[in-house]
């Protein structure tokens, strides 16, 4: 393993929160009800393809032309909620683990849906320990294609084989193994029961002598 590509929203920190707040407003203001179990089906889709999701949860229908205006509301809400992020958000373990890695010479990408995706790692005081970043402003298909974790591989200069990729969603995981990569599952194994090894969260990992350990499994 010479690189390790992270998904950003359930890997790094948990946006999913402030993506609901927002969404929530948008069918709020259409006057329909929009639930933390709906939000589950936002997990790792595009803002596009979110907005799609949420348009049929309420049974509306909308021109191309005002579905970009509402995506762009969208975006302005869930935003003021991210410049308030502080770096005590970075899900636990993860600062620990990413400069870990550093210092053991691995390189570091993120492999994130999100356009605001640089917004989030300055707000949260992590962005110098990415080499590269590879999101929703360089590329444009969603997992599970597997166009996210290549161009991260690639902005790394290295062989997908050689890259290790962390990701909570299923469609992540598939887009891991069609890019030709291992994959951590962090979250619930049984939902992502396809990944190759699971953490439940980031204290579950350490470095030693410049391998990467799982639990008890070196990798
Ligand atoms: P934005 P990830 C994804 O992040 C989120 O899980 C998903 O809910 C969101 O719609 C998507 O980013 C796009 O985000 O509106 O900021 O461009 O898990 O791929 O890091
Ligand atoms: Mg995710």
């Amino acid at each position: 393993m010479k690189g390790c590509i992270f998904d950003l929203d359930g890997v790094i920190v948990d946006t999913a929160k402030y993506h609901y707040l927002a969404w929530k407003k948008i069918a709020d203001e259409f006057g329909f009800e929009f639930t933390l179990k709906d939000n589950e089906r936002l997990k790792g889709v595009s803002r596009m393809a979110s907005l799609d999701i949420l348009l049929s949860i309420g049974g509306i229908t909308l021109s191309e032309e005002e579905k970009l205006k509402v995506a762009d509301r969208k975006n302005k809400i869930y935003l003021e909620y991210i410049l308030k992020m502080t770096p005590e958000e970075v899900l636990p373990g993860v600062k620990e683990f990413l400069t870990a890695l550093h210092g053991a010479g691995v390189k570091v990408s993120l492999g994130s849906a999100s356009k605001n995706a640089k917004t989030i790692l300055r707000q949260v005081g992590i962005e110098e320990l990415f080499d590269a970043i590879a999101d929703g402003t360089n590329v444009s298909k969603a997992k599970p294609d597997p166009e996210v974790f290549l161009k991260g591989a690639e902005l790394l200069g290295l062989a997908p084989a050689d890259c290790l990729v962390f990701e909570d969603a299923v469609a992540g995981v598939e887009a891991a193994h069609r890019g030709g990569m291992k994959c951590v599952g962090v979250g619930d194994p049984e939902v992502l029961s396809e990944a190759d090894y699971h953490i439940g969260g980031f204290e579950d990992l350490k470095m030693e002598d410049g391998k990467l350990k799982i639990k008890n499994v070196t990798i």
